[in-house]
């Protein structure tokens, strides 16, 4: 594959204004939101409920991508238009989850490794014919007393590296995401710390493993407290301690980070990304891959009930609207309201 189309691809995917919509819940996840609303999780709730943000009138005017899971890549609308097609018709790049979850670290109680390299190069032949342009693989760092360990943090860097490379063959961008968790109740300090070390050791291992720095991107957490912490750290803390980490390990050829919400709420997750960018220029775009922090008020909305698709698309619309005004640092309180 060409470096310029891979290229290509990264910018579109972190075009100005724009940003990424997280769909790519796995069976099991999905259950979980499901299971807030009280509605089955059943093959075609589940593709109704993506149909119905695919098919939010002018969505694409803040979302330049879209996560999906395996099961949605091979779904279609109501008028039979499988969803990649639906996506790239209207700009909108189509991507694909290829990791296998993460699972226990043997070895390393409470740690864990994402599992899925096996196959994994058949795997994204078939995701490129099915449509796909852009990968997604999640790692999961875990703060506590004794953790994370270096062993992890360097076994999941180089599990990231090793798919990236693999993503970039079959022509394909790698979305690189290294989560280090809000669960628990560690300072923003040690969360900034961390996340340093580890975002460290994923660079080393992409660039060992040859990955076209320009034609990835990355999907880090924000520099934040534990959910338990007392001590939360107010908006703007949150994005001096976020630039500051990023700019001391994210080299500038990197196209675009866009961040994971990880539990914040979406006003909360609206607000750092827009303090962000408001703190001016930057080497990389500064944008967005939310799933809870776009999906949550849509699905509140929706309810699985079909009366409700106009009030659940109102609802994604104005929150991709006010994260789209975020990307320039533009979003007020007062577009809650509007
Ligand atoms: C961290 O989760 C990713 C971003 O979502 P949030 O903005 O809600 O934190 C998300 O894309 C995640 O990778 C998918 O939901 C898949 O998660 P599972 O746990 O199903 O692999």
């Amino acid at each position: 594959m060409a470096a310029d189309e891979l290229i290509s691809i990264a910018q579109a995917m972190v075009s100005k204004g724009r940003g990424i919509l997280a769909a790519d819940e796995s069976t099991p996840t999905i259950k979980k939101r499901f299971d807030s609303i009280k509605v089955q999780s059943t093959e075609e709730n589940r593709r109704s409920y993506r149909s119905l943000l695919f098919d939010t009138p002018r969505f694409e005017k803040h979302v330049s991508g879209v996560i999906l899971f395996d099961e949605t890549l091979r779904q279609k609308s109501k008028d039979g238009t499988p969803f990649p097609d639906l996506l790239t018709s209207k700009g909108v790049v189509p991507g694909i989850k290829v990791d296998k979850g993460a699972k226990p670290l043997p070895g390393f109680p409470d740690e864990k490794i994402t599992e899925g390299l096996d196959e994994l190069r058949d795997r994204l032949k078939e995701y490129y014919e099915l449509g796909a342009r852009f990968t997604t693989w999640r790692a999961v760092i875990t703060i506590g007393h004794t953790i994370p360990t270096g062993f992890c943090i360097d076994a999941n860097a180089h599990a990231l590296a090793r798919y990236a490379a693999l993503s970039q063959e079959a022509g394909l961008v790698p979305i690189v995401e290294p989560e280090v968790l809000m669960d628990g109740g560690h300072t923003i300090e040690r969360c900034e710390k961390v996340t340093e070390i580890t975002l460290n050791h994923v660079f080393f291992q992409l660039m060992a493993h040859r990955v076209l720095l320009e034609g990835m991107v990355l999907k880090p957490n924000m520099i934040i407290a534990g959910k338990d912490c007392e001590e939360q750290a107010g908006v703007q803390q949150v994005a001096e301690a976020t630039v500051r980490c990023l700019r001391r390990t994210v080299p500038a050829s990197v196209p675009g980070i866009v961040f994971l919400s990880g539990g914040q709420s979406a006003q909360l997750a609206t607000q750092h990304l827009n303090a962000m960018n408001a703190l001016g220029d930057h080497p990389w775009e500064l944008s967005f891959s939310y799933g809870r922090a776009l999906q949550e008020e849509a699905l509140r909305a929706w309810g699985g009930k079909s009366s409700n698709l106009g009030a659940a698309q109102k609802a994604f619309y104005h929150r991709a609207e006010c994260v789209g005004a975020a990307r320039y640092g533009r979003y007020t309180e007062a577009m809650e309201v509007a």
